[in-house]
Formats: structure tokens, C-alpha cells, sequence
């Protein structure tokens, strides 16, 4: 028995499962560059962590220093992929809704236990759009941490999903072959008109986001985005607890490996220079490109005797918060900079005067601004 005023004849198996397989399409997307996302983060270097390294999936790997765009697609597909999903997942909750009103809300374990696991998917569906939705907005609205919440949150989705797939895959057979022809005369909305509505909530989500993920003119396009300028700011100086005096004549770069020593901003202009053009990618899936020139990591890693490292401990002026310090790994090191300068002139103290880290294809995270110290380890 269902409350008949859920009267719409679009609503049918056939409806529903065309919905989930472009929803399934769009969520693997989701689930493997998220989870891809997490492994760039490199969870097992120390201060990387996000989640307790014994208590992580085994998911890490020697996440790639190229091409530079690497972490830029992988997140730029995460968070548009998600956001193309929304008005999908709505138009599937719809077509279901009169299930939810059900009588007898169980029939029996099976039926029970189906449930349960529709109302864990649809609940942890939602959490990581809504958690998603306002970190592509910059906004951290919540007392937890995002990152460790969405990762957690990601297993827990990731889960859900399988079982249900799993679960629906009959379904889904043989409703494949009920498509109905439909009484016109009750229809105030095609079978048709209903995808094309869908679509184009789609689209515009799309449309009013992709600029700031493909970065360069794009980013002016991204209407939905707070920051639409060519370089924008993440973290000020100010927000950072920065000060113009800490960053005055009196800044030194500390440098240790096997040796301890520490060099002025004159000192590290002196030294070989080179140039790169390279992203800033951030997980809240904006990025911009800019070119950067500095001193590469690997001949920093030589000045502190420890030629060829295999980790590298950034530490920032910035006196307080997770994101002061961060590792990197060989690779990284390799492949890096210390920028100094940016399209030509000074760092602005915004972007991280006197020194920054810039790695090709890293989590913009982890390219820490205002650096104080580097400590290399073999
Ligand atoms: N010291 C320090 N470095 C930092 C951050 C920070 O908060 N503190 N934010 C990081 C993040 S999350 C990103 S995406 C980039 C953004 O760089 P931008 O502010 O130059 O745009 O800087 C990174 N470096
Ligand atoms: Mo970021």
C-alpha cells in the first residue's frame, strides 16, 4: 500500500535504474580520484598524516612529480564529478520517494536489512556532497576536521554503494526491460522533459564551477566560485598570523640534513636560480598556474650535506595550525623548488614572501608557504 498522492507515472523501475547507472558512472568517478586524492596527500610521511597511519586503508603509493596537471585533473575531476552528480541523485530519490512512506515499513530481515543499507547510502551520499559542496566554497563551517571526516565518510559511502549495487544488480535486469509507454494525457512532464531538466541543473553546476578547476581565463567563467581572479589567495599572511616583522632582514632559512646551517633571502637569490611554470592545485578543486622561480630542492638538500634525500621536513613561520609544516618525499624533492619569485618579481607576502615550496603535480596543501626550516633525512 502506498499514499496515493505520490501519483506521478514517470516514477518506474525503468526510471530509477536508468538514473543509477548514470549516477554509478559519475560515483566511480568520485570514489577513484577521492581516494587517489588521499594517496597524493602521501598519508605515510610523518605531519602528512590525516587519518592515524595504523588505522589508514593500504591505499598509498609514490605519488607521481608529473605531468605537473596531474593532481589538478585527478581533483578537478573529484569535485565537478560530485557536483554533476547532484540533481542525478535527486532525480533518483524522487522516482523511489513513495517507498519511503511504505506499509509495513519491514516485511521481514531481508527486507530489513535492505533498508538499513539504503539509509546508510543515502545518508553518507549526502553527508559527502554537503561536506564536499561547502569545501568547494572554501567554507569550514564545522567543529571536525574536513579532510579526516570526508575520508572517513568516503569509506563508509564507498561501502554502502558495493553492497548496493550488489544488491539491486536483478533489479536493475529486469527493470532494463519494463520501459513503458506512458498515457500522455496524465503526463505534465515527458519521460524526456524530466532527463533534459535533470541534465541542465547539471550542466549549469558544471558551468558555474569548471572554470576554477581548469585554472587560467577559465577561472573568470566560475560563477559558483568565491574567487574567480587568475592568482588567488588561499591563506593571507594576516589569517596565518604572519607578520612583516618575521619575515624583515633578519629571516634565515634553516637547513638541516647532516649538517646544520642557515642562509638569508640574499644568500638564496645568489645561489643557481631556476624557473618553472607550475600549479597551485588545491583539494577544494580550484587551480592556478603561475610561473615560479627559486632554488631547486635538490641543491638545498646538497647545502645541508645530505645530497639525495629521501625526505624532506618543511616547517612555515606561521606560528600555529596543521597546515605550518609538512613532508616530502624524494621524488618531490627532485623535482621541487623553494620559489623565491613569482611571474618575475618578489613572492608577494600573500603567496608566501620570503620562501614557498612548489612541487609539480603536489596537493596544493602541502606547498607551504613562509618557510622557516627544512630539515632533510636519507
Ligand atoms: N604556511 C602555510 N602554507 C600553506 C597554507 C597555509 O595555510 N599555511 N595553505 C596551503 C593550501 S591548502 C593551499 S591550496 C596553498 C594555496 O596557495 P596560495 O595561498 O598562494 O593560493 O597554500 C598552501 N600553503
Ligand atoms: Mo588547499
Amino acid at each position: 500500500m502506498t499514499f496515493t498522492v505520490w501519483r506521478s507515472p514517470l516514477r518506474s523501475p525503468w526510471l530509477t535504474s536508468v538514473l543509477g547507472v548514470v549516477l554509478l558512472v559519475l560515483f566511480a568517478l568520485v570514489i577513484v580520484t577521492g581516494f587517489l586524492s588521499h594517496a597524493a596527500y602521501m598519508p605515510d610521511l610523518p605531519h602528512n598524516a590525516i587519518v592515524p597511519a595504523g588505522r589508514d586503508l593500504p591505499l598509498t603509493f609514490g605519488w607521481p612529480t608529473s605531468p605537473s596537471w596531474l593532481y589538478a585533473l585527478t581533483q578537478g575531476v573529484h569535485t565537478n564529478a560530485g557536483l554533476v552528480a547532484i540533481p542525478f541523485l535527486l532525480a533518483k530519490l524522487w522516482s523511489v520517494i513513495p517507498k519511503l512512506f511504505e506499509y509495513p515499513p519491514v516485511k521481514g530481515l531481508g527486507h530489513a536489512v535492505e533498508r538499513l543499507s539504503v539509509a546508510l547510502l543515502v545518508s553518507s551520499a549526502g553527508f559527502q556532497l554537503a561536506t564536499g559542496v561547502v569545501n568547494a566554497q572554501y567554507w569550514y563551517p564545522f567543529k571536525f576536521n574536513f579532510v579526516v571526516a570526508h575520508y572517513y565518510g568516503a569509506i563508509v559511502f564507498t561501502a554502502a554503494l558495493v553492497l548496493h549495487v550488489i544488491v539491486k544488480v536483478p533489479a536493475m535486469r529486469r527493470a532494463r526491460a519494463t520501459r513503458a509507454e506512458l498515457p500522455t494525457a496524465q503526463l505534465t512532464l515527458s519521460r524526456r522533459g524530466l532527463f533534459a531538466f535533470t541534465t541542465a541543473g547539471a550542466l549549469t553546476l558544471l558551468a558555474a564551477n569548471a572554470g576554477q578547476s581548469l585554472g587560467g581565463p577559465f577561472r573568470r567563467l566560475a560563477l559558483f566560485a568565491p574567487r574567480r581572479e587568475a592568482f588567488p589567495v588561499n591563506k593571507t599572511a594576516r589569517a596565518a598570523g604572519v607578520t612583516a616583522a618575521m619575515v624583515g632582514p633578519s629571516y634565515r632559512l634553516a637547513l638541516r640534513g647532516i649538517d646544520a646551517t642557515s642562509l638569508s633571502r640574499e644568500q638564496l637569490l645568489a645561489l643557481p636560480q631556476r624557473t618553472a611554470r607550475l600549479p597551485i592545485a588545491c583539494v577544494e578543486g580550484w587551480t592556478t598556474t603561475q610561473e615560479w622561480t627559486g632554488v631547486s630542492l635538490a641543491l638545498l638538500a646538497e647545502h645541508a650535506g645530505a645530497p639525495g634525500a629521501r625526505e624532506l621536513h618543511v616547517e612555515s613561520l606561521q606560528p600555529r595550525g596543521v597546515l605550518r609544516q609538512a613532508s616530502l618525499s624524494g621524488a618531490q624533492i627532485a623535482a621541487g623548488l623553494l620559489a623565491l619569485r613569482v611571474n618575475g618579481e618578489d613572492l608577494p607576502l600573500d603567496h608566501g614572501f620570503p620562501a614557498r615550496i612548489v612541487v609539480p603535480a603536489l596537493p596544493g596543501v602541502h606547498n607551504t608557504k613562509w618557510v622557516s626550516a627544512l630539515t632533510f633525512r636519507s
